[in-house]
């Protein structure tokens, strides 16, 4: 089984790749990541940064979580960030995503040993 770490990076990371005006971006990406089987997952973010960096929010800012959890984290840094947002007159099976690049501190939430990201929690 996949394991939230693992989930975590096929939803959220995606260090290698910058955007940039590509319009079509989270129309692949969300395919291609498999959030548009079964249904399509209204919003997510995509991480450009190298994983270690996503890694160390982990060890920076503990805050509470949107679910009232305490286990989450706030980059001291912001990061280069992809947001997809779901259209809204798109339906099952055909997914089409708004695609907005920006600069934020991002909010994950941390869990295990080692303490890696498994949520993605909010960009502010
Ligand atoms: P998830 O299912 O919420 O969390 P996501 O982050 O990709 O997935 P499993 O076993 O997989 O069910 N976990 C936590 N979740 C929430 N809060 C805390 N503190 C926590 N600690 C551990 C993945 C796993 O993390 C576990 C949780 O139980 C899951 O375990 O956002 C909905 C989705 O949209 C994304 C983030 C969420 O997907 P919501 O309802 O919290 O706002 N998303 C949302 C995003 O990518 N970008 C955004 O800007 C927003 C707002």
């Amino acid at each position: 089984k996949e394991s939230g770490a693992r989930k975590f990076q096929r939803q959220h990371m995606d260090p290698d790749s910058n955007p940039s005006n590509n319009s079509t971006y989270c129309n692949q990406m969300m395919r291609r990541r498999k959030m548009t089987e079964g249904r399509c997952k209204p919003v997510n973010t995509f991480v450009h940064e190298p994983l270690v960096d996503v890694q160390a929010i982990c060890l920076q800012g503990n805050i509470t979580c949107k679910n009232g959890h305490s286990n989450c984290h706030k980059s001291s840094s912001s990061m280069h960030i992809t947001e997809c947002r779901l259209t809204n007159g798109s339906r099952y099976p055909n997914c089409a995503y708004h695609t907005n690049q920006k600069e934020k501190q991002i909010i994950v939430a941390c869990e295990g040993n080692p303490y890696v990201p498994v949520h993605f929690d909010a960009s502010v």
